[in-house]
């Protein structure tokens, strides 16, 4: 496949911090919620060592927030999704499949519940505020709903802990896991929650103001020169060998999940109202015919941009990768794939054609690493 330059407009927004990427050397851009998301700086591959061994401060403003608030905001926001909310606590921070009424997803947020009434869905690459505001005026919800000017930078990796308490103060450390606080620097507040598209630690701050949040962004990289800081993004390889799900890539509308391996996050049993609440009963009891694996494949580079079939020996369809990329630890294409029941065994082996050669692969669990 050609690359080709992506053209900006106001319809492809930018980020507060676009103009800082772009002077610490992205390389190249993808769109999530209509927004620039950088995708590479130096490369692929030297991203990915660095953030396993230093610390990287990401523009992830394309994680938008859909705020809901009001008296009904706890009935809208459990309304959309399976994840039991009834015992939420403020502070804390949920990973939530939101689903639709045929039982189907429709986007997978961390939902930070900032008070009784007042709740963050920082989401995946779907228009959820639509979803939201429908039901809303379906449902005659007393709610607002609107997407606040937040803008998340996300500092990343195994120093990131360092460099965080370099800035906010040594309390920082103590934070737990999808936990959220206020922390001061230079005498304003940063709602910094430890969470992130990556299993190599780190915290996502939060910011609400696009002057402090430049600064801090400048700050970051002064404070962080002894950590070995540098400018980053999401990364693909680390992210499947984490097994860290995107939306639109390994599921989406068509996908429920059970299929997207979301289990421990469709509570059943519980008395609270959901979409698709039904659905996913008579699917849990009929029990599903594919879902998401790990594949290894015997190669040395891929290009997805769209799904590729996997087939066994008969031709007959083993499923579909959705996600791939060469993974520098394991020396092959790992990747991400919806696979058919019959053929869920751990070390079921396929081919794939890429770039019209057949390359041999076999289906592991996830996460690889
Ligand atoms: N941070 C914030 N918003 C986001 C993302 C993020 N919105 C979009 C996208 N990422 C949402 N998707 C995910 C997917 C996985 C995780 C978070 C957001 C994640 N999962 C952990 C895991 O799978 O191990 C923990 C899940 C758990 O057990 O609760 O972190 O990154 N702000």
């Amino acid at each position: 496949m050609k690359n080709f330059p992506i053209v900006k407009s106001r319809r492809l927004r930018s980020t507060p911090y676009t103009d800082r990427i772009e002077t610490h050397g992205v390389s190249s851009y993808t769109v999530y919620n209509h927004m620039l998301l950088p995708a590479s700086f130096k490369s692929l591959e030297s991203d990915y060592e660095h953030l396993k061994k230093f610390v990287q401060v990401w523009d992830v403003a394309a994680e938008r927030q859909v705020e809901i608030s009001g008296k009904d905001s706890a009935k809208l926001v459990q309304l959309m999704t399976c994840r039991d909310l009834s015992k939420s606590k403020v502070g804390k921070c949920y990973y939530a499949p939101l689903i639709d009424d045929e039982g189907l997803l429709v986007n997978d947020p961390i939902i930070n519940k900032l008070a009784d009434d007042k709740w963050w869905l920082s989401i995946a690459d779907s228009d959820v505020i639509f979803f939201a505001k429908g039901l809303a005026a379906g449902n005659k919800f007393d709610v607002e709903i609107h997407e606040p000017n937040v803008n998340i930078l996300a500092v990343q990796g195994p120093r990131s802990n360092d460099l965080m308490a370099k800035l906010f103060g040594e309390d920082v450390r103590q934070l737990k896991f999808f936990n959220f606080k206020y922390y001061e620097f230079k005498e304003k507040k940063y709602f910094v929650a430890r969470s992130g598209w990556s299993k190599q630690s780190g915290f996502e701050i939060y910011v609400e103001d696009n002057l402090a949040g430049q600064d801090l962004y400048d700050y970051l990289f002064e404070y962080g020169k002894e950590f070995n800081v540098k400018a980053g993004c999401p990364n693909l390889i680390e992210r499947i060998e984490s097994a860290l799900l995107s939306y639109g890539n390994d599921f989406d509308n068509r996908d429920n999940p059970f299929e997207a391996n979301f289990d421990k996050f469709v509570n059943l049993d519980s008395e609270v109202n959901f979409l698709g609440k039904e659905k996913l009963k008579k699917l849990k009891q009929d029990g599903i015919t594919r879902k998401l694996m790990g594949v290894i494949i015997d190669h040395n580079k891929i290009d997805m941009y769209c799904e590729k079939t996997l087939l066994d020996n008969d031709n007959k369809v083993v499923g579909y990768v959705r996600s791939a990329t060469y993974s520098p630890t394991f020396k092959k294409v790992i990747g991400i794939a919806m696979i058919n029941k019959p053929y869920w065994d751990n070390k079921t082996q396929f081919k794939i054609d890429i770039n019209d050669k057949i390359f041999v692969g076999t289906v592991c669990d996830l996460p690889f690493i």
